[in-house]
């Protein structure tokens, strides 16, 4: 399996985050990259390649053009007004207040443009992800040639970014734009199987209402977990996409037996899809020492996992998301693309 690695990864950078409105030093950090690239390395994986440059239609496919234009100027205007280092939002649209008028006031486009305070705008945030979505398309052009399977190796994450906001430390949704781009590439059905710990509300939120991509993620119960506000189980899709939505949540403390049993559930959904590719949004931070989840899986779990997924028999794009117990989660990402490759 070739690894597209993201070598602009490093220029997001934050010192900390805000965790329940305390600093604390931020968990999504550049070692969590270099490890996994380390380990692909030792494990003799597959090449290691760079990102080809891809234009922004394939971006623009899934976020809005006003959420693309802030993202990327975003951190000049604040250095421009005066700013210095990472920047946070204070200030968000609630129920029964306006969405649809772009402030001009750059606090208020960063809460309009947002869902928590908890991911750090950096100087280097919009190069580090803009070059993650060109090595999720350098993935989709391998499955195009033929390739069985890809891995887009990049931070920061993108599960949680939707249409037109950021949070949960992601900005453009990778596997939302690879998703995409193998629709426009001639897949009739793609299906998006999200196994980070965390509810993917953001893919979720970009294909909630389509029939022709199926999205299925397992995750920390959303009453107690983060993002809190979406990831029920009564989620199921709307108006042409009822029915494509699949959300398996797991109580915190969830032991790999009970993990398993949900995964062959979300395999027979996605078998049943259809579909003519799969995207994982690849999270191991269901791993026992995760400092910031709570599902108890052991690294030798995670070769069984990319088994079971290789068992669909679809072309399979992997996408990097969270796992923040940077010892081991080299270790743990090739263990699942490591036994996906031994049954492909
Ligand atoms: N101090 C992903 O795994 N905040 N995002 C947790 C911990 C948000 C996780 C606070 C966690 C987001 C891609
Ligand atoms: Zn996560």
């Amino acid at each position: 399996m070739k690894t597209i690695f993201n070598a602009n990864h490093a220029a997001h950078r934050a010192e900390y985050e805000f965790f329940r409105g305390e600093k604390v030093p931020a968990f999504e950090k550049p070692e969590r990259a270099d490890w996994v690239h380390a380990a692909v390395q030792r494990a003799g994986l597959g090449a290691i390649l760079p990102p080809q440059a891809h234009d922004d239609a394939a971006i623009l496919a899934v976020h809005s053009e006003p959420y693309v234009r802030f993202l990327r100027g975003a951190h000049a205007e604040f250095v421009a007004a005066g700013g210095d280092g990472a920047v946070f939002p204070s200030v968000w649209p609630i129920r029964g207040m306006r969405s649809d008028v772009e402030p001009t006031n750059f606090a208020a486009r960063m809460g309009l443009y947002s869902f928590d305070s908890g991911s750090p705008l950096t100087a280097g945030t919009w190069q580090a992800t803009r070059s993650g979505a060109d090595c999720a398309l350098t993935a989709v052009d391998l499955l195009r040639a033929g390739e069985r399977s890809a891995f887009v190796l990049t931070r920061p994450p993108g599960h949680h970014a939707g249409r037109d906001f950021f949070g949960g430390y992601c900005f453009l949704n990778h596997a939302a734009i690879a998703a995409q781009a193998l629709r426009d590439a001639g897949c009739a059905r793609v299906a998006i199987l999200d196994v980070d710990y965390h509810h993917g509300n953001g893919t979720q939120d970009i294909f909630y209402d389509r029939a022709d991509v199926l999205f299925v993620s397992i995750h920390g119960d959303p009453r107690s977990e983060y993002p809190f506000f979406l990831g029920h189980a009564d989620e199921t899709g709307r108006g042409a996409g009822s029915g494509c939505n699949l959300n398996l949540p797991l109580p915190a403390g969830t032991t790999a037996s009970a993990w398993f049993a949900a995964l062959d559930q979300a395999l027979a959904r996605i078998s049943g899809f259809k579909s003519d590719a799969l995207v994982v949004s690849l999270g191991v931070d269901t791993f026992e020492g995760d400092p910031i989840s709570h599902f108890k899986l052991k690294t030798a779990d995670y070769p069984r996992m990319g088994e079971r997924i290789a068992a669909l028999g679809l072309p399979t794009l992997w996408a990097m998301e969270g796992g923040y117990a940077v010892a081991e989660i080299g270790d743990n990402v090739v263990g699942v693309l490591g036994g996906f490759a031994a049954r492909s």
